[in-house]
């Protein structure tokens, strides 16, 4: 059924500012609404005020309770990730949502690559020396080209092929895992998650591209920190706890593996008192891999595209319950 007032929950905010969505959707036929957080003024049940109530379709950050009861039709998440949505719950309500997968590979890509390369030409060391003030030449051995280096990329979806294909743009040999093994562009060989170990064990870069699933949850642990080289690198763009972040800092500090590039975290954000703020061959980022200008227009097409869907009787893309 075709939906007469959108909501836009305020928790956009975390990644592009709310009212700049809602320009983007001034097309539309439904009214489209700001929704103020759990707590605000608008949210607190009180007849005509209550925001959340006026809308039977929303678009989020954030995952509230208060959602299941808002006789809501649609909930379509500005991420792709959506392991923080009660699927059961959803469905039992007869609550449709939609994840913003298919928007992520080529920002995403260009991160996790762009680690790669200052893992390699050292640029995250340089940088450092530069906000000393100093000037030093890395080691004779430290610095590597990438050409000819490998990548296993665990996940081999949007952001996983975002990863590989540029990766082996770059000349690196490039190999991946995914449930279902078939071929991919760019990906040399694909691995079935049970030979995890053996897909890891000979790759200089390991990357995590997968959801955050009970599969997937500590996927990267001991054994699989053991299986890497001792020069490898791990790269995280999925989501923290798909790596157990104690086995890391463990196996960094025994030099399992010799460093990691990590954009999300067991714990956002990352405590202050975490060892892995202060470590060269750790390169930080604030789960910001898909942080660009263009977010909010791409998120706009595909609500766009699903309310012309919703409104035509005909079924949602992207949709995940
Ligand atoms: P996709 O659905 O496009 O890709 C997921 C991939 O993971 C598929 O190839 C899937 O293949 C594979 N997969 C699923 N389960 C397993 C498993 N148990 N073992 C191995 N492979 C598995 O999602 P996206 O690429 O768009 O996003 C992936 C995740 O990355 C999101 O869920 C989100 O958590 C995170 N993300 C992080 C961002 C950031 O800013 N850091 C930005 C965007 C996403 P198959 O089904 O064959 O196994
Ligand atoms: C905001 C993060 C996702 O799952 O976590 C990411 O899509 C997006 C840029």
């Amino acid at each position: 059924s075709s939906v007469s007032t959108l909501g836009v929950h305020e928790s956009v905010g975390e990644v592009f500012p709310a009212a700049v969505f809602c320009d983007a959707l001034s097309a539309v036929d439904p009214s489209v609404q700001i929704v103020g957080g759990e707590g605000s003024a608008g949210s607190r049940g009180d007849g005509e005020n209550d925001e959340l109530a006026a809308c039977d379709a929303l678009v989020t950050f954030a995952y509230e309770d208060r959602f299941l009861d808002a006789d809501l039709t649609w909930i379509h998440s500005i991420q792709a990730g959506v392991d923080r949505f009660p699927f059961d719950a959803l469905a039992d309500r007869n609550i449709a949502l939609t994840n913003s997968t298919g928007i992520h590979g080529d920002v995403v890509g260009e991160t996790a690559v762009g680690m790669m390369l200052s893992f390699a030409r050292r640029l995250h060391t340089h940088r450092s020396n530069q906000e000393r003030g100093e000037w030093r030449k890395p080691a004779w051995n430290d610095a590597f080209p990438l050409r000819r280096e490998s990548a296993c990329v665990v996940g081999l979806g949007t952001l996983g092929t975002g990863i590989a294909t540029r990766a082996s743009a770059l000349g690196m040999d490039v190999t991946g895992v995914k449930r279902t093994p078939t071929p991919v562009d760019g990906v040399d060989e694909v691995y079935p998650p049970a030979d995890l170990r053996e897909a890891i064990g000979d790759a200089r870069f390991v990357a995590l591209a997968v959801p955050l699933t009970d599969d997937t949850e500590g996927m990267v642990s001991a054994p699989e920190l053991d299986a890497m080289r001792e020069d490898a690198y791990l790269i995280n763009v999925a989501r923290g706890p798909v790596v157990d972040q104690g086995a890391l800092v463990d196996a960094l500090d025994s030099g399992a593996v010799a460093g990691a590039g990590l954009d999300v975290f067991e714990t956002e954000p990352l405590p202050a008192e975490s060892s892995l703020w202060d470590r060269e061959e750790v390169i930080l980022t604030p789960h910001a891999a898909g942080f660009n200008v263009e977010y909010y227009e791409r998120v706009a097409t595909i609500v766009r595209e699903n309310l012309r869907r919703l409104a035509a009787g005909e079924s949602l893309t992207n949709r995940v319950v």
